[in-house]
């Protein structure tokens, strides 16, 4: 068979985007010269995935802030409010002093954010074809023949909630196509990752109009539809019926097409372009096999955009972790063994974990008892002020953070650093008059990478970026072993932090599902069982934060949402071990101690009975970024409930009058005894002097209506 991937990472092995484009925002370099690292960035990967005997090369896969975006912009969809800004593009992605950026949400179920594509009534599609066509001249001139890749029409409406407009996009796609047959081109990469969810029958309906009307085409290159992140189901027949030569299909979370295909091309993804797993040749071998098409091309199941680059820039790995290990090369020289039937065997020396224990089913006291428990001992005021956990992370202590990973600042220097730190965020606290305090996470880079340092069964990367938005990346731990905690990782500074105040202090902790879906994991135990494992660490840090008398442990979970599966009739399984995950977690507190619980992203509402659930005495949640629209929902919530007062992503400082308005609003719908007072989310991205600012304000909102109650 042909060999092809579906898409490669685009940051830059060392993350050369990035510093591109941050140094092109900060006005340190010009639009030229962060255009020559683009076009050294595509040159490298067309070069190295040829060198690895790559036959299917892919072109316009590059982007310089989100390929959603890239499409909007193609297709003219640019809302005219951003058409005078001086550089349209970024001002979509990032926004600028007067104008909001696009709104950003998870792609699928990864942990990539796109921008979603604003198409209204005024919308009108025009074609600029510039950019796959540049790709496409720039590779040729390399030397490389290439399949443009570009998102394709149906998935592009449904992020846009504009699939009515299908008609007039067809006219621009059948341009497109038109244009990339001038030019030559053999093939064309049509990604449709929407028809792997539940669609309706007038969404499928919708793909074979756009596919029997591009298929009809008289000039245009081959059609490859792409299909990642799961089965394609009921659209798999509807697809195989149009005139598209080759069909994408994920064999790594879907199943071989029980169709038959013949006539077409079935580009085979049996490589995950999601794990950092070497592929078990058998397991691939036997789907290859077991295809009925004309042809078959070996593919990855997606783009490698979600993993990072080379396992070989990882010296300080356990050889044995390492030999299990394979990133995006590593997966393209699997995709080509597959092809020319090169295979070797993968080292499965992966020991099966015993399923979790059962935990004694505990439950704490109902809500009302712990209630008046909490209430005792605690001695809040009514609206309760709070934050979210985090504090501005100053350049002194990233650079000593550094150093003391480096070696060449001691441990202990590190640490009195650390707690000097704790020690002024106390004092600021204190001083701004909040009444739950924080020693606000001066020890911590990113929280999921922090506890994964101090748990058992987790690795750590030096180099393993991923992208989450534009120039923003991750490097997901690797979970591949059992997880255990051992020794206690936060009790030290909570209790730091409570010796220094006597306000109440929250420990802080990060939840099980959150540590699991921001890390690579392994495949070889049920998802449930290894997020059990992890909840029962966290239990473990729970326990200890309790002892050591913290009064009130935050146990996040902001991702709950992220790894709902695509297809609804899997989410109500999901959302019931995951809560049982988090009960698992926080259950062993005593009904004195307070659980508090914290969710970013607007699109909580969905969940909210999960939420719930999760049986948190307080749970914050970001509400004033997204306009207050929780506020409709939240009336049924039970317990405790501190919808944010303004939006941390901004460096505005809400005046004190938006704070009271917005907690006016709160309280026609929630009773008061029941309503926190704290922002959207945690501090970390800000700056000292926006926070004092914004703090006191809300202290100031929170003072007023107190009176009035
Ligand atoms: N931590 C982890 N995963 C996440 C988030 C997180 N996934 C979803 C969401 N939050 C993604 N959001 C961000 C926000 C900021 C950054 C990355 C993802 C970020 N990264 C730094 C950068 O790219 O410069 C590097 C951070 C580091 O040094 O580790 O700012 O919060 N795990
Ligand atoms: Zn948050």
């Amino acid at each position: 068979p042909q060999s092809t991937v579906l898409g490669y990472p685009r940051i830059g092995p060392r993350r050369e985007l990035k510093r591109a484009l941050e140094a092109y925002w900060d006005g340190r370099s010009d639009r030229a010269e962060l255009e020559r690292t683009g076009a050294g960035l595509r040159a490298r990967t067309w070069r190295r995935l040829a060198e690895l005997g790559l036959e299917g090369l892919p072109s316009n896969t590059f982007s310089l802030y989100d390929h959603v975006l890239d499409t909007a912009v193609m297709l003219g969809a640019v809302p005219e409010r951003y058409r005078a800004a001086e550089d349209p593009y970024f001002a979509m992605a990032r926004g600028t002093e007067g104008l909001a950026p696009l709104r950003m949400t998870k792609w699928f179920d990864t942990n990539y954010h796109y921008l979603v594509p604003e198409i209204g009534p005024e919308t009108v599609f025009k074609l600029d074809a510039g950019k796959p066509l540049g790709e496409v001249r720039e590779a040729r001139a390399l030397g490389y023949e290439t399949r443009p890749v570009v998102l394709g029409p149906v998935t592009f409406l449904l992020l846009g909630s504009a699939l009515d407009r299908l008609d007039e996009a067809l006219g621009r796609y059948a341009e497109l196509l038109a244009a990339l047959a001038a030019e030559g081109v053999a093939w064309v990469q049509l990604d449709e990752p929407a028809l792997v969810a539940d669609r309706t029958p007038q969404e499928l309906a919708a793909v074979r109009e756009a596919y029997e009307r591009l298929g009809a085409l008289p000039d245009r290159p081959g059609l490859f539809v792409a299909a990642p992140f799961g089965d394609l189901g009921e659209a798999l027949p509807v697809l195989a019926a149009t005139p598209v030569e080759a069909i994408g299909v994920d064999l790594v979370l879907g199943g071989v097409p029980e169709i038959d295909l013949t006539g077409k091309t079935v580009v085979a993804g049996v490589v995950s372009g999601r794990d950092v797993w070497r592929t078990p040749p058998e397991r691939a071998v036997a789907a290859l096999g077991a295809i009925q098409a004309s042809r078959v091309t070996v593919s990855t199941s997606c783009s490698l955009l979600h993993v990072p680059y080379d396992v070989e820039a990882e010296p300080g790995l356990d050889p044995a972790l390492k030999e299990r290990l394979a990133f995006a090369e590593q997966k393209v020289a699997e995709v080509v063994a597959l092809a020319t039937g090169d295979v070797g065997s993968v080292p499965v020396s992966r020991p099966a974990a015993a399923a979790p224990e059962p935990v004694a089913a505990e439950g704490r006291a109902p809500y009302a008892v712990r209630a008046a428990a909490q209430a005792a001992r605690l001695r809040l005021p009514s609206l309760p002020i709070t934050t979210i956990g985090s504090f501005p992370q100053t350049g002194e202590l990233r650079a000593a953070r550094a150093a003391a990973a480096a070696g060449t600042l001691p441990q202990e220097d590190y640490e009195r650093r650390v707690e000097a730190e704790i020690e002024r965020v106390i004092r600021l606290q204190e001083r701004l008059g909040l009444d739950v305090l924080v020693h606000g996470e001066p020890e911590r880079n990113d929280m999921v990478q922090y506890f994964a340092e101090h748990l058992d069964g987790f690795a750590v990367t030096a180099n393993g970026w991923v992208q989450s938005y534009g120039s923003r990346c991750t490097r997901p731990p690797i979970l591949y072993g059992d997880v255990s905690r051992p020794a206690p990782i936060t009790v030290r500074w909570a209790r730091h932090a409570q010796s220094l105040t006597d306000k109440p202090v929250k420990g802080m902790l990060t939840g099980p599902v959150t540590i699991v879906a921001w890390s690579f994991v392994r495949d070889d135990l049920p998802l449930r069982d290894v997020v059990f494992q992890v909840a029962d660490a966290v239990r473990e840090e729970v326990r200890d934060l309790e002892a050591a008398g913290v009064p009130i442990v935050q146990v996040d979970e902001p991702a709950l949402r992220e790894l709902l599966p695509l297809r609804r009739a899997a989410q109500g399984g999901y959302l019931e071990w995951a809560v049982a995950a988090y009960r698992r977690a926080t259950s062993g507190a005593g009904d004195r101690t307070q659980i508090h619980t914290h969710l970013c992203y607007s699109d909580a509402e969905e969940i909210l009975a999960a939420i719930d659930g999760l049986d948190a005495d307080v749970t914050t949640i970001e509400s004033a970024r997204s306009g207050a629209r929780i506020l409709g929902a939240v009336g049924a919530f039970g317990r405790g409930l501190g919808p944010g007062v303004y939006d941390i992503h901004s460096p505005r400082v809400p005046s004190a009058g938006e704070v009271e308005d917005l907690l006016r609003r709160t309280l026609r719908v929630l009773p008061a005894e029941r309503v926190w007072v704290n922002p959207d989310c945690g501090l970390k991205t800000r700056t000292y002097e926006q926070v004092e600012a914004s703090l006191s304000n809300v202290v100031t909102a929170a003072r007023r209506l107190r009176a009035e109650l």
